[in-house]
């Protein structure tokens, strides 16, 4: 089974917009300012801004978050702030259950809350998003969130089962894997379309130069130029790979004939 179509995989031309609204700005500006998010936003596939979760507090301690009430340590992300951001972004308004979806003029945000509750996330998550408009990330840097907030969001993703500090290094992980796929991004449609897990499979070794290093040779049928070879030997590295270090994988592709024999080949060697 072909998890994704060719057709899905890359979309063309139009620039997604990405807001995050943080109480860490900083800790996000370096990121976007750097490596992929950068080429990204250079190349013009995407925009991103980072807004700070501070300018929308109602005090002049400009706080966003309090204690539990009913006790329990850590602190709790307080509704007024994330209403007031994402009220500014479009993505709620008062009433806004009644009021008819036609009346918009751009689509609304997807908002999306990283969270260790969240659905956990995959490859599929990513071709999803990157095919919306605009993207809200909602972190949350605090024991959690007042619950009130939820009926506002539109996801809660995961990013695994264990727990890290905040929402923050997750949107950044969500934002490399959805851009990445955006058109132009990548250097080539066919990096991106041989990705472990865009098709299912772990992906096969890679070599570049030199031909030898300290007695370590590139497997020969790679310098060959010969186009077939080289595509069967990375599907049969791909096979054996998968097999040996991810049969859940395994078991949801369908094989072709080809993959059959490439796997028993495997399996006899
Ligand atoms: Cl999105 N946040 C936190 N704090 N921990 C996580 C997570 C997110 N996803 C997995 N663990």
């Amino acid at each position: 089974m072909q998890i994704y179509s060719r057709s899905s995989v890359a979309r063309e031309e139009v620039i997604l917009r990405i807001t995050v609204l943080s109480g860490l700005p900083c800790y996000l500006e370096s990121a976007i300012r750097n490596g992929h998010l950068r080429i990204a936003q250079e190349r013009g596939a995407v925009e991103i801004d980072i807004v700070n979760l501070r300018d929308f507090a109602e005090d002049s301690y400009r706080t966003i978050d309090d204690e539990p009430y009913g006790g329990g340590g850590g602190m709790v992300l307080k509704v007024e702030p994330v209403w007031g951001a994402l009220e500014t972004l479009g993505a709620v308004s008062e009433g806004s259950e009644e009021e008819g979806e036609e009346k918009r003029s751009v689509e609304k945000p997807w908002v999306v809350l990283p969270t260790p509750k969240g659905a956990r996330l995959t490859q599929r998550d990513f071709v999803r998003l990157s095919a919306k408009e605009h993207i809200v990330f909602l972190c949350s840097r605090y024991k959690g969130i007042d619950e009130r907030i939820r009926e506002w969001v539109d996801e809660e993703l995961s990013i695994g089962d264990y727990v890290i500090g905040g929402g923050e290094a997750a949107a950044l992980v969500m934002m490399e894997g959805i851009t990445r796929l955006l058109a132009g991004v990548v250097g080539t449609k066919e990096s991106v379309e041989t990705d472990s897990f865009t098709c299912g499979l772990l992906s096969a070794p890679t070599y570049t130069r030199p031909e030898e290093f300290m007695g370590k040779r590139v497997p020969t049928v790679l310098l060959s130029g010969h186009h077939e070879e080289v595509r069967r030997w990375r599907r049969k590295q791909a096979l054996a790979l998968t097999l040996a270090r991810r049969p859940d994988l395994l078991a949801e592709l369908r094989l072709d004939d080809e993959d059959q024999i490439l796997l028993s080949e495997v399996l006899g060697e």
